[in-house]
């Protein structure tokens, strides 16, 4: 392999076991093992993103770029740059051995002085990620448009003020599907960077769930017009960058598109930290998106519990994904979705090998959370317990209840004597018991197997 950016990893980095010395070293993920009749990748399906990843020099609202990333130096000539941040991109997908990565267009083609010059440069810019892509058997999870970075979009995209800010985003999107599509994209997202408001005084907040609407039709149209079968999701977020952003969370979202009607165009893309703005637990995101049949992918990442921003740090919390990786696999796991890393190195993270040292922890984690949950599945305690507390429903009454009956009839049956109710204990420190059973089972096999395959 060349080493051209990445010379401290030589090679691609291989599975280490839990007493590996080799702290690049996977100590828990490995492709090929099978888990619940199918391979750990194809379960958990990985990409990178090159946003946080190569397109972020390390900068926050105090201070400018503090890591080592030659490719982003602002002196180089543009296109050039391009191609050495795709150089950098490319060989550390292959070297960690992903099999996908995720990107903006804004993340690999810098825009022009006019939107016919924009077009050319995404186009060749495209054309040299394609080749990227067959020589390396690397794939795409998703293509999504930057409709929150430049000027134009202070104000929202799809819900701003001026209709022409409208038109142009909306041919944006238009040319990162097409583009999506053309490198066999599996998935299109769309995050409503600045859908939202700033100040309801100067916000209408009923003209802009139209102007949502009405965009993400146009993108569906448009979706089954070129002919593209990946999903469309929407990325649900609470706040930041704006004050209240319209896609809050799972349940919000489910309930605009079915008052748009557009819930069987759009699914979500789900990430640990938006919930943890939402004042959700992921697992309660993952559960209400499979419960309202809406469930398609999911950003991988943390927050911090300290902070009440979107820190993006990378997966590091077995107790957290576990039960997430339960619902996805329990719901038959994913279709053309998958874990895309949307996490953040920390500012004084500035060696180039931090990002692998990331990235094997948080894939690692993610392996880790996947096997509790296979553990829980083939446990079946779990499941049992919870069909065990509804059992009743699948009885006379219960049918009849949610069958054809009034509250005349209910009430009869009540009065007359053979409905007496008992509570029941709903168990929880006894199923809580049981997660932590399979967490520390597993640990104790990791320990010993892995450790033991590792040689
Ligand atoms: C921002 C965020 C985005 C989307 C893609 O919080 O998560 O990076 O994932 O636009
Ligand atoms: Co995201």
């Amino acid at each position: 392999m060349v080493d051209a950016f990445f010379p401290d990893v030589t090679d691609r980095v291989p599975f280490g076991g839990l007493h590996g010395a080799d702290p690049l070293a996977f100590r828990v993920y490995e492709p090929d093992r099978v888990v619940l009749g199918k391979r750990m990748e194809d379960h958990l399906r990985i990409a990178v993103c090159l946003w946080h990843s190569f397109n972020w020099p390390g900068s926050d609202v105090f201070g400018v770029g503090t890591f080592d990333r030659p490719w982003l130096n602002p002196a180089a000539e543009p296109m050039a740059a391009a191609r050495a941040k795709l150089d950098a991109a490319f060989e550390f997908l292959q070297k960690l051995g992903m099999p996908y990565f995720c990107f903006h267009d804004r993340d690999v083609a810098p825009e022009g002085n006019s939107w016919r010059e924009t077009q050319r440069i995404l186009d060749e810019i495209i054309d040299d990620i394609g080749r990227r892509m067959s020589d390396t058997g690397v794939k795409l999870l998703w293509g999504t448009a930057n409709l929150f970075s430049h000027p134009r979009y202070a104000a929202g995209a799809a819900t701003n003020p001026d209709p022409e800010i409208f038109a142009v985003a909306a041919a944006q999107v238009k040319s990162m599907l097409e583009a999506t599509q053309r490198l066999g994209g599996e998935n299109y997202v769309l995050w409503g960077g600045r859908e939202g408001y700033e100040s309801l005084l100067n916000t209408d907040l009923a003209r802009e769930e139209q102007q949502l609407a009405r965009f993400l039709a146009l993108v569906a149209e448009h979706k089954h017009r070129i002919g593209f079968d990946g999903m469309l999701l929407l990325e649900p977020k609470p706040q930041e960058p704006t004050k209240h952003q319209y896609d809050y969370d799972a349940a919000t979202v489910l309930g605009f598109l079915q008052r748009h009607d557009l819930a069987g165009e759009y699914r979500v893309n789900l990430e640990v930290n938006h919930a943890t703005l939402a004042g959700h637990s992921f697992h309660h995101e993952i559960a209400t998106a499979i419960a309202g049949g809406i469930f398609g992918s999911v950003d991988a990442n943390r927050g911090d519990p300290q902070n009440g921003w979107d820190t993006d740090q990378f997966p590091g919390s077995v107790e957290e994904l576990s039960l997430a990786v339960y619902e996805i696999v329990q719901a038959g796991g994913f279709t053309s979705g998958g874990f895309n890393f949307d996490t953040k190195l920390r500012r004084q993270s500035m060696d180039r090998t931090d990002l692998f040292h990331a990235h094997i922890g948080g894939i690692d984690t993610v392996a880790r959370s996947l096997l509790v949950a296979a553990r829980l599945i083939e446990d079946g305690e779990l499941k049992r317990l919870r069909n065990e507390r509804y059992a009743g429903w699948n009885g006379e009454l219960g049918r009849t209840l949610l069958g054809e009956t009034d509250l005349d009839a209910i009430a009869e049956r009540v009065l007359g004597g053979d409905i007496d109710p008992r509570p029941v204990s709903g168990r929880q420190e006894r199923i809580e018991n049981l997660v932590n059973k399979a967490i520390w089972s597993v640990d104790a096999e990791t320990a010993s197997v892995a450790g033991a395959r590792a040689g």
